[in-house]
This record gives structure tokens, C-alpha cells and sequence, in this order.
């Protein structure tokens, strides 16, 4: 017999995005307060743990992925009493609270680094890494990860610090005995303060090749560096001892974030008996629109059957010896019924399906705010652009030219990490309910007097209430987290059709990626004829047989005990 899931096999996951969420003192940006003031809207969604986005202090290069103080609060979400609060409420009410670890850098405003640019004998110098130049130039060509040089020069030492992000940002040295040990300290204050759990930042960067080799300048300078960056096997040495020290004494998991992670890979960092982290939140999904060269700013159609195959993959890849965590969209991702569905004609069917794809897949699954009501891309103007990665990339396309004005904005508005992060649509009223300030931080969608969370709450057969009977449906039943999963018609082009199986408990999911009506033929298919229906996006779900018709983006779950 299987063993019982732990509960965040079993969670629902909601991330927070608190900038974004709710504003609870009209200052125009959200903050803990407003978390906590819709906590239970949050529990009427049924969702059972929440990823708050960083809310320590922040000089906001990055939206608080810039650290400055990892023991306090960014001034603009509140106070530690506030924290507290909200940490209290949410436990209270059954819910689990996981907090995003940045660690791969902190900000240049955080003390370490300020003690560490003043002199090449800081004590704390070789908690970041300083290089002297090359003929009066960089260190290397190593490229950062938004665009440009990842070197910054500082005058007081005459030396080169290196960033893999903004020159905000710098990258925290691993072999530095200290710096795990700041870490283990960070994660026990939290965990002391109610954190159930940790989302680990770039969680394969954190190795580095301190030798910082050559990218060279050609079209696959970015696929090279990605290949030096990332995987860096000394990671797994930094797990193992914050496994040691806290996530197993502690029994909290930890979710790394592993952006070009392999399956190898994602095994050995989250397989139980290594004694690393506990899930991997891996990007190969939501990269089948990249360019062929690695390259994010591309005009690349999205195709439903790179989508089924690559889900698949990973599902089967690390079954018994690892465990996925589930995503379509996040802050970095643009909003998944732009990009995988439709957020004209059948953006709340695509959304329901996209959500059944979600809750029905093994692996934690994490809900990005505003997807339960269906919230969409927007077009931004130049000037309107906020994230620091797409501006980053506006100049360095401006210095290679390898895009035209028109083409980098475009792309920018399809692929850009603003999509993602425009303030929740709450209601129908000024600034889409979510502040009573003038202005917003940032834009609001405009389509917000029809997308909003009063308006799908109200309505019986909306998104949001299709959300709630799925994740319930996933809460309820073991199958979903723990069920091994078995792709059918792995060659079909629309649908994706699969089966979680857990002893003689079985379910199948029939999916259709598109708009269009599909036919399936699969012998295997009658065996669930007279299953009970446990969720489907139309009002009848289509009927199974050996030969069917799936609807547009037709969704449906079966359920059948074998006896
Ligand atoms: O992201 C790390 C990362 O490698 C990418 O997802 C990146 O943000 C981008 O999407 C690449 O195109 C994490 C955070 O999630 C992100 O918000 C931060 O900007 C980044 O780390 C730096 O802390
Ligand atoms: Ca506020």
C-alpha cells in the first residue's frame, strides 16, 4: 500500500503576489494587510497553502527578489506585527504559509554587501565574488540573465562584482562556509514565525564555476551560458546541509525554483532518499515558445502537442525518484489563457480546461493569483513597461539591433513578466477594487469591469467556481496526489488524455488543447463508459466511447474503482 501523502503532496498551493493583491491602506500598493483582509476569500477558494512572493525588506530593484534585510518587512507591505497577523489568521484557518527564499543573491543595499565593496579585506569579501579586470575591461564576457555584462566595476576597490540578475543584485559565493550558515539562520527565525515552507530562488544557480568561463559572442551565447550557470553539481553539497540542519529537523519542504533543470538533475535534487529539497519547479513547459537559439524575446507559436509532450515527460520521467510541482503561469510567466488558451471566445472554457490540467496532474500544484477568474495579457506602450528584465532587454536589443523597435515590443507584451503582474481585479469599481488611491503602482488591465472577482464569484458556472469544485475534487481524494499517471494517445495533436491510477482506484482526464473540435479513437476508452463524472466544463460531458468528440477545449474527469 502506497503511504500517506504529506501535505504538500496533497496542497493546493495559491501564490501571492503581494505588490499586486490587494492594497489595505490606499497607498496604491498591495500589502501583508491586504493579505491577511482576504484570507478568506482565499479559503472559500479552498486552496490550502500559500507562496507569498518576497516580502522582506527591498530597495525593489526586483520587486523584493533584491534582499536587503532578510529579517525584516519592505516597508511598503507593512510590519513584522502584520506579518504575524497574517500568519496567525492563515494557520488559523487551515491554511500553510511558504515563503520565497532568495538566496542566490541579495541586493547591493543589504550590510553584507555594503561591508563587502568597502575594502579587498572585508570580512565579509568573499560572501560575493570580486574579480580584478582584464586589460582594463571585465573579468570575462559572462553575460547576466536580463541582458548586458554580468560584472559591475566599483571604484573603491578597483575590482568587478559579478550579478547574474540586475547590478542590484549580486551573487551570493556558496563555498563561503558562512553564507549556508546565514541561510540555516534565516530559515529558522522564519520557520519560528510560522513558515511551513520554503520556495528556493533560482535553486540551480546557487554553484558556481568561479573560473566565470567565456560565452563567446555567437547566436548560441546564451545556450552556452545557460550550460555554464545552471546545474552547477556543488548545489546539491548546499542542500544536503540545509536538509540537514533545517528542512528535515524542522520537517518543512523546500520547492526549488530550476529554470533548464534535466530530469537527471531534478531527480538527484528532490529524490526523498538524498536528503536535498523536496519538489522541483522546473521551466522545460515554459520554454517550447523560446527561439531556437534559447532566445526568450521570439515570435515562436505556441503548439498544444510540445505543451502535452513536454507535461508528460516530466510526469513519467521522475515518477518513484522525485517530485514535480505544477505550474502554468507565475510573476515571471505571462498569464497562461493568453498564452496556452484563449482569452478572447474561450477564455473562461480554456481556463477551466487549463485548470483541470492543473488539479489533475501528479505533483503540487500552484495557482497563480488572478487565474482562478481568468485575468489576461495586456498591450503595454514603451514607457509603460515596468519589469526590470524587459527593460533590461530593450537595451541590450537596442545595442545588438537584433530586433526591431516593433518586434522587441511585441514580444515583450506576449512573453513579458508585466503581463503577469498588474494589480488583482477584485470588482467592477475604480482601479478594479484593489486600491482606493488615486493611482494603482501599475497599470490595471482595462478589461477589468468584466473580469473581476465579485462578478465570477457571483455567477454559478464561472472560473472561479470551477476552480473551487477542482481543487475540492483534488483535496478530496488520494488519487491525485499520489496516483501514478499514464499518458494515452501520446501522438494525438489537440488532446491530452491520460490516467492517474492508485491500487484499483482509477481516473481518466480527457483534455482538448484547442479550439477546435477533436475526434479520439482509443480501445482503451469504453472501459470507463458507465464512470462517475467527477468534473467537466460543459454542461454534459461528452460521452465516452471507443470513438469520441471532444468539444472546444472540452474537459473531463472520470472516476472508476476497479472490482
Ligand atoms: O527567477 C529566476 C529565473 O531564472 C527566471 O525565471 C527569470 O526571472 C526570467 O523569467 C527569465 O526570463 C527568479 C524570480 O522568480 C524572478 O522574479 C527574479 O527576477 C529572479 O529570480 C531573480 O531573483
Ligand atoms: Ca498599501
Amino acid at each position: 500500500m502506497e503511504k500517506a501523502a504529506k501535505w504538500w503532496q496533497k496542497a493546493v498551493v495559491y501564490q501571492v503576489y503581494p505588490r499586486s493583491f490587494y492594497d489595505s491602506n490606499g497607498d496604491g500598493i498591495g500589502d501583508l494587510n491586504g493579505i491577511y483582509e482576504k484570507l478568506d476569500y482565499l479559503k472559500d477558494l479552498g486552496v490550502t497553502a500559500l507562496w507569498l512572493s518576497p516580502y522582506n525588506k527591498s530597495p525593489n530593484a526586483d520587486n523584493g527578489y533584491d534582499v536587503s534585510d532578510y529579517y525584516d518587512i519592505m516597508d511598503e507591505f507593512g510590519t513584522m506585527e502584520d506579518f504575524d497577523r497574517l500568519s496567525e489568521k492563515a494557520h488559523r484557518l487551515g491554511m500553510k504559509l511558504i515563503m520565497d527564499l532568495v538566496i542566490n543573491h541579495t541586493s547591493d543595499e543589504h550590510p553584507w554587501f555594503v561591508e563587502s565593496k568597502k575594502s579587498k579585506d572585508s570580512p565579509k569579501r568573499d560572501y560575493y565574488f570580486w574579480r580584478a579586470g582584464k586589460d582594463g575591461k571585465e573579468p570575462s564576457d559572462a553575460r547576466n540573465m536580463f541582458g548586458g555584462s554580468a560584472w559591475k566595476y566599483y571604484d573603491e576597490t578597483g575590482e568587478y562584482c559579478y550579478h547574474l540578475f540586475t547590478e542590484k543584485q549580486f551573487d551570493l559565493n556558496w563555498d563561503n562556509p558562512a553564507v549556508p550558515e546565514e541561510v540555516v539562520k534565516i530559515c529558522k527565525f522564519w520557520i519560528g514565525k510560522g513558515i511551513d515552507g520554503f520556495r528556493i530562488d533560482c535553486a540551480n544557480l546557487l554553484g558556481k564555476d568561479t573560473s566565470f568561463p567565456s560565452v563567446g559572442g555567437g547566436p548560441d551565447a546564451i545556450l552556452k551560458r545557460d550550460k555554464q550557470i545552471f546545474n552547477n553539481p556543488k548545489a546539491h553539497g548546499y542542500y544536503r546541509y540545509l536538509n540537514e540542519q533545517v528542512f528535515t529537523p524542522c520537517d518543512v519542504p523546500a520547492f526549488g525554483e530550476c529554470s533548464q533543470v534535466t530530469l537527471d538533475e531534478a531527480a538527484m535534487f528532490s529524490d526523498p532518499a538524498r536528503n536535498e529539497i523536496s519538489g522541483i519547479i522546473q521551466f522545460e513547459h515554459v520554454k517550447i515558445d523560446d527561439g531556437p537559439n534559447g532566445e526568450k524575446w521570439a515570435d515562436v507559436p505556441f503548439q498544444p502537442k510540445k505543451l502535452k509532450a513536454s507535461l508528460s515527460k516530466w510526469q513519467t520521467g521522475l515518477e518513484g525518484r522525485g517530485w514535480n510541482c505544477l505550474y502554468l503561469d507565475n510573476h515571471d510567466q505571462p498569464r497562461l489563457i493568453s498564452r496556452f488558451g484563449d482569452d478572447g471566445k474561450y477564455r473562461e472554457l480554456s481556463g477551466k480546461m487549463f485548470a483541470t490540467m492543473l488539479l489533475t496532474l501528479k505533483g503540487t500544484p500552484f495557482i497563480y493569483q488572478g487565474s482562478e477568474i481568468g485575468m489576461t495579457n495586456l498591450n503595454l506602450s514603451y514607457d509603460e513597461i515596468d519589469d526590470c528584465e524587459a527593460k533590461m532587454a530593450i537595451e541590450e536589443n537596442k545595442r545588438t539591433g537584433a530586433l526591431s523597435d516593433e518586434a522587441m515590443l511585441r514580444a515583450v507584451n506576449k512573453r513579458g513578466r508585466d503581463n503577469s503582474r498588474t494589480p488583482m481585479q477584485w470588482s467592477a469599481d475604480k482601479n478594479a477594487g484593489f486600491t482606493t488611491a488615486d493611482k494603482a503602482w501599475f497599470k490595471i488591465n482595462s478589461n477589468y469591469k468584466e473580469i473581476n472577482v465579485q462578478e465570477s464569484m457571483a455567477r454559478k458556472d464561472s472560473l472561479f467556481h470551477y476552480y473551487r469544485r477542482a481543487i475540492a475534487m483534488r483535496m478530496q481524494d488520494e488519487l491525485f496526489a499520489l496516483g501514478s499517471f499514464r499518458e494515452l494517445l501520446a501522438d494525438h495533436p489537440s488532446a491530452f488524455v491520460y490516467e492517474r491510477i492508485l491500487g484499483s482506484e482509477k481516473a481518466l482526464i480527457l483534455l482538448n488543447l484547442t479550439g477546435e473540435e477533436c475526434e479520439i479513437e482509443c480501445g482503451e476508452l469504453p472501459v470507463y463508459a458507465d464512470a462517475e463524472v467527477l468534473i467537466s466544463n460543459y454542461d454534459a460531458a461528452a460521452k465516452v466511447s471507443e470513438k469520441m468528440r471532444l468539444r472546444p477545449y472540452e474537459a473531463i474527469v472520470l472516476k472508476k474503482a476497479d472490482n
